[in-house]
């Protein structure tokens, strides 16, 4: 079986989470860096690969797709390793569940309304729109609820054992945790907290997001 082949820059949340699937699955796979502050996502190139102009993008025996849940599947299913979704309906659900409230409330609040306003800005030469920040908060700690209502008493998101879920939310949550305003938010929750604790150990986290 070829090589995969992920193109996007390593920064990202997204492509962190598709490198996080491959990880924990064994699979080998090269980046093909598309540098996210010069805007190369939005060059032809890249977006021949992904023409709403977002990463990742993947390749994988001549076919090329993208959306990074669609991807994290896509690598569960046709990699041998340890199953990344897991057996029951009931559980399954919440897996699925979490990664839609990822996508469709928790990556806007956490890392477009708070982290990039926050951080990315600034460090550009940039000036953070505190009213957009503040705008963001209650989505943030909704989000935050959420996660922490699906967590359960569980270890991770599917029970026992790492799930997709884990891997497309612990990216946003890590950058969220390096603003305060997202640590003062989390305070509220600490078994997220904890949660995140028992991810960072993981040698794929450690791979894919050494400096996080
Ligand atoms: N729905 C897409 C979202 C991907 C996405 O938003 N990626 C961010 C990086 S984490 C991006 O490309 N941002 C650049 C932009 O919006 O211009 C997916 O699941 O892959």
């Amino acid at each position: 079986m070829s090589e995969p082949v992920v193109y996007g820059d390593p920064i990202s949340t997204y492509v962190r989470s598709v490198r996080l699937a491959l990880a924990e699955k064994g699979v080998q796979h090269s980046l093909v860096a598309v540098d996210l502050v010069k805007g190369q996502h939005k060059e032809a190139a890249h977006m021949a690969r992904n023409p709403w102009g977002k990463m990742p993008a993947f390749e994988h025996e001549g076919r090329c797709f993208y959306e990074a849940s669609a991807i994290m599947r896509y690598v569960d299913e046709a990699f041998p390793g340890p199953a990344l979704m897991p057996s029951t309906p009931a559980e399954r659900v919440r897996v699925n569940q979490l990664m839609s409230v990822v996508d469709s409330y928790g990556y806007a609040a956490s890392i477009t309304n708070i982290f990039i306003p926050r951080v990315l800005v600034p460090m550009l030469g940039g000036q953070t729109d505190e009213a957009q920040v503040a705008a963001a908060k209650p989505q943030a700690a909704l989000f935050l609820t959420e996660v922490n209502r699906l967590l359960g008493g569980t270890d991770f998101f599917g029970g026992s054992t790492v799930s997709l879920a884990d891997l497309h939310l612990l990216p946003v949550l890590t950058y969220l945790q390096a603003t305060a305003d997202g640590q003062a938010l989390m305070a509220a929750t600490p078994a997220v907290g904890a949660w995140m604790g028992r991810m960072n150990q993981r040698r794929s986290v450690q791979e894919v997001m050494p400096s996080a």
